[in-house]
C-alpha cells in the first residue's frame, strides 16, 4: 500500500535498521519503547489488521512468532520471558494499520494489560 508507512519501512524506502529481516518479514525497534526491548515484527506484505488475516496465512503468522522467537534469544530475554502482543483496531490500540507483532521485555510484566 503506498501510503502505508510499515511498508515503506519494509521496503527500505524509510531508513530503519531492522534486527531481524528474511523473505517476508521485518523486524526494527519501537519508536517509543514501552520496556526495555520494544521490537515490532512486521510482515513486508500489506494486511491492515488480525481481522484480515486469511487461512491462506497461517505460515506468515508462524513466521512472525518465530521472528519474535528469535529476536527474544537474541535480545536475552528469552529467560525470564517478554510479551507478544497483536492489537487489533482502535479499542485495542492500534494506531498503525499494518500488521504488527510487539515483543515486549526486559521488565516485569503486568496482567491484565491496561
Ligand atoms: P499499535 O499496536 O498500532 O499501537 O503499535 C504501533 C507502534 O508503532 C507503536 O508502539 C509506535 O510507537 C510504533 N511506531 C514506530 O515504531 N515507528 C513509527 O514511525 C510510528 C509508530 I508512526
Amino acid at each position: 500500500m503506498s501510503d502505508c508507512l510499515f511498508c515503506k519501512i519494509a521496503a527500505g524506502e524509510i531508513p530503519v535498521e531492522f534486527v531481524y529481516e528474511d523473505a517476508e518479514v521485518v523486524a526494527f525497534r519501537d519508536i517509543n519503547p514501552q520496556a526495555p526491548v520494544h521490537t515490532l515484527v512486521v510482515p513486508r506484505r500489506h494486511i491492515a489488521t488480525l481481522n484480515d488475516v486469511q487461512p491462506a496465512d497461517a505460515e506468515l503468522i508462524g513466521r512472525l512468532y518465530l521472528a519474535a522467537q528469535k529476536i527474544a534469544a537474541d535480545a536475552g530475554i528469552a529467560e525470564p520471558g517478554y510479551r507478544t502482543v497483536f492489537n487489533c483496531n482502535a479499542q485495542a490500540g492500534q494506531t498503525v494499520f499494518h500488521l504488527h507483532l510487539h515483543v515486549l521485555g526486559g521488565r516485569a510484566m503486568h496482567w491484565p494489560p491496561g
